[in-house]
């Protein structure tokens, strides 16, 4: 039986003195050294006595050491639980609680304001930090480097990714081994991934994006990556000439762009550029061909579902349209009120079905009732159209979200936190066009009557409670909010009016 998710991503590096992490200070890890290195942490872990199927609560920063952990989850049968490296003590707290992990790992910067917390649940605390060492690291090192994988089926849950809602309350996207192996499988064939590959790698590893598809399209090609501690514009133009590929959500391309270093010649010998998780802007498309010659390859997917859809790597790679739904990924536009196929060509909801989609959100069945229906699609929350050729088209959203730099913000969050400021009687939270991250939060205040709300006084608390991606880059303070007859706030008519604030010269 054995662990088929361990097995093929990992297992199959077993005793190879292949490249595998090209690391900022010029050291490489070969597929053995981390294999090691992996075997190490599982062996550590298996001390808590934690049983396959518990939860991990992992917020550290990227390194070799963290990807080690998250491979011995995998082979110790844990659950591995990402978060982002942003979120503050409070955003944290639920997490934890909400999963019931019982280990939790995390810098030691945060282990003082996290340690009530583990402690309330009966949860251990162990460090590791962006250079690898901590608690945890130092209880690894003196294991043997050899781990026997416990055995899983692929309908074991690998791991759990929160992903905010349209309520305000974070829900615990559950996914199997099989989720994560057939996207990881399927993605290296549609993109042709090989031993050869070296991955350009600056995104974090705490989301799909960075860690279930461009780490495990590595892993399971063969491939090595730079492995960078996060986005440096000097270290991508220092190391691009040492890649064959990339990965990034569109301002990693906006970013490289805006360098006139970033030349035809700096980019010649790639072979793919990959972009996902946030709509590309034709206009990004078109100069990046322009300046290097390449055609990014855009792809659509999400944490419930991974990847979905992506632009032929033979073909034509059509901007603004996210390609064809992948191989086994059956994707069908309905009316978002009645749920009805919708005829070809007309805009709807887009849903999905297929190996890659989640099996329901941790302990709420009622919210996966309500997403994933029965017969295994899963309705996507955003707005498209299949064209006449087959290009899938994301032409908005029917879920209240933001999107910036990649990171998605749930309106609904920043709203409950500004309505309970003083001085505010309701507030609505907009996105709105943005040179660098594509978006950007605006927060648009009422006031009580007769007050005037400290909106320095505002941020700062916001700052305690919720990661800086989430603050609003500005609020705007409003007699009324605009309403439509039925009473409710008419967000299009906000952000037509704000569109230009950060995008004007
Ligand atoms: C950082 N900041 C952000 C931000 N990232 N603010 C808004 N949006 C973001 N995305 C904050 C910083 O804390 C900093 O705060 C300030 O904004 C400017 O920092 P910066 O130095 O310009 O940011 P940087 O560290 O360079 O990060 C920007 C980034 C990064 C775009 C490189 O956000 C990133 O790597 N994004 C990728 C996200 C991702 O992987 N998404 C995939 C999700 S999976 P201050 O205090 O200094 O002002 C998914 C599914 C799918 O969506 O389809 O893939
Ligand atoms: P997340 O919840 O972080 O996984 O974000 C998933 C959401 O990102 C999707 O539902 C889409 O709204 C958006 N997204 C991902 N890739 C693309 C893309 N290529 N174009 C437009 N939107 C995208």
């Amino acid at each position: 039986m054995g662990n088929p998710l361990y097995d093929r991503l990992f297992g199959i590096h077993a005793g190879k003195d292949t490249p595998f992490l090209h690391l900022p200070d010029g050291q490489t890890l070969t597929h053995a050294a981390f294999l090691d290195l992996a075997a190490q942490f599982a062996n550590a872990l298996t001390g808590f006595e934690l049983e396959p199927g518990e939860r991990v609560a992992v917020q550290v920063e990227k390194s070799p050491e963290a990807l080690a952990l998250y491979a011995a989850c995998v082979q110790t049968g844990l659950i591995f639980l990402p978060l982002n490296t942003g979120y503050t003590t409070a955003e944290l707290q639920y997490f934890i609680e909400n999963s019931g992990a019982k280990l939790v790992v995390c810098d030691d910067a945060k282990a003082e304001g996290l340690a009530p917390i583990a402690a309330a649940q009966s949860a251990r605390l162990e460090t590791l930090n962006a250079d690898g060492s901590g608690s945890l690291t130092r209880r690894a090192m003196g294991m043997l480097p050899a781990f026997e994988p416990v055995k899983r089926t692929e309908d074991d849950l690998a791991a759990f990714l929160y992903t905010s809602g349209t309520t305000g309350r974070s829900k615990g996207a559950m996914l199997t081994q099989a989720n994560l192996l057939s996207n990881a499988e399927m993605l290296v064939k549609e993109w042709r991934f090989t031993r050869d590959d070296v991955l350009l790698h600056a995104l974090p590893i705490f989301h799909t994006h960075g860690l279930f598809v461009a780490t495990n399209v590595v892993l399971a090609s063969g491939g090595s990556m730079i492995f960078l501690p996060k986005f440096d514009l000097e270290d991508m133009l220092r190391l691009m000439p040492q890649a064959t590929s990339m990965m990034g959500v569109p301002t990693f391309y906006t970013r490289l762009l805006s360098d006139g270093r970033f030349t035809n010649d700096l980019a010649r010998h790639m072979r793919v550029f990959i972009s996902g998780s946030a709509p590309l802007l034709a206009e990004t498309h078109e100069r990046f061909q322009e300046r290097t010659g390449h055609r990014i390859l855009e792809r659509y997917g999400m944490t419930e579902t991974n990847m979905n859809t992506s632009n032929p790597y033979d073909g034509e790679r059509r901007a603004g349209t996210v390609g064809f739904p992948l191989p086994e990924v059956e994707l069908k536009v309905t009316d978002p009120e009645t749920g009805a196929l919708l005829p070809q060509g007309e805009i709807g909801m887009i849903e999905v079905r297929g190996p890659n989609v989640f099996s329901g959100y941790w302990q709420m069945p009622e919210k996966t009732a309500a997403e994933l229906r029965e017969d295994g699609f899963f309705i996507t929350g955003d707005l498209g159209r299949v064209d006449e050729d087959g290009y899938v088209h994301i032409v908005g959203r029917g879920k209240d979200l933001i999107i910036s730099g990649g990171y998605n913000i749930y309106p609904k969050e920043v709203e409950l936190m500004l309505d309970d400021q003083p001085g505010v009687l309701e507030s609505a939270v907009i996105g709105v066009p943005h040179p660098d991250f594509g978006e950007t939060v605006l927060g648009i205040l009422v006031a009580e009557p007769g007050q005037t709300p400290n909106l320095e006084a505002i941020l700062t608390n916001v700052q305690g409670a919720l990661a800086r991606f989430k603050h609003p880059r500005k609020l705007i303070v409003l007699e009324e909010l605009p309403r439509n007859t039925m009473g409710k706030v008419q967000k299009n008519a906000l952000r037509e009016t704000y569109r230009d604030l950060f995008t004007e010269d």
